[in-house]
């Protein structure tokens, strides 16, 4: 039984996707990041990445965690590659190498995508296209999308997902990486089959009842 440890608004969307997809029974634990607690009363009430608890199963404090049959592990992206392995059926690999080329994509997305997507929504939180400073820094990031974005336009040019023409945890894992440049559509707009693909992920049901609960959970 799978144990994953993290709420809806981290990183933990990743597996908490898949699992969705997949519908296979799970424990959840919903730990917050503990720089989201604001007030001392709620630091004592929600298990948080400081808590002793719960860095005694990640003493990096950081979400997600999962725990699948004594196997501790501490990546989300690997988590989401564990899952998809062991519990997926055609949302894992097919073979060894459909195995590298969804490894392959989630290098990419952890690397090459989500540094830069991550500057991308930190400037727009900090002031977007009203501030000189964030503007600035907006265009800087974009511009390092661009070659790894290049890249995945060419693929989706011959193919409407990531690994083996079926949607796989490879989908997830790096839509979940680029979605956090989705604020900058003039950016995305330059590449329409990576807009076409990413619209294509989120419309699927899983994404959507993943989305609602992470609505509902407070910012
Ligand atoms: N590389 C890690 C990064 C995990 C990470 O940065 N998690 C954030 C939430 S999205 C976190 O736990 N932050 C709390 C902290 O760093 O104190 C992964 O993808 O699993």
């Amino acid at each position: 039984m799978i144990t994953l440890y993290g709420v809806y608004r981290s990183r933990a969307s990743r597996p908490l996707w898949l699992l969705g997809e997949i519908g296979c029974d799970f424990t959840h634990v919903p730990v917050i990041q503990a720089y989201r607690l604001t007030d001392a009363k709620a630091e004592g009430a929600a298990l948080n990445t400081s808590s002793p608890e719960f860095l005694a199963v990640n003493p990096q404090g950081q979400i997600p965690a999962m725990e699948d049959d004594g196997l501790l592990l501490t990546e989300s992206l690997a988590i989401t590659l564990h899952i998809a392995r062991r519990h997926g059926g055609s949302l894992g690999p097919a073979d060894g190498s459909e195995q590298s080329l969804m490894e392959q994509w989630a290098l990419y997305a952890a690397t090459a995508l989500e540094p830069p997507a991550l500057e991308i929504l930190l400037a727009i939180e900090a002031g977007g296209d009203t501030l000189p400073e964030t503007r600035a820094a907006i265009r800087v990031s974009a511009e390092k999308l661009r070659r790894p974005l290049n890249r995945l336009e060419r693929h989706l040019r011959a193919h409407d997902w990531l690994v083996g023409d079926r949607f796989t945890a490879a989908d997830i894992n790096t839509a979940e990486c680029l979605r956090y440049a989705q604020g900058h559509p003039e950016l995305l707009r330059d590449y329409p089959q990576v807009s076409a693909w990413l619209a294509r992920c989120q419309a699927r049901p899983a994404f959507q009842a993943f989305w609602a609960k992470r609505e509902a959970e407070p910012v």
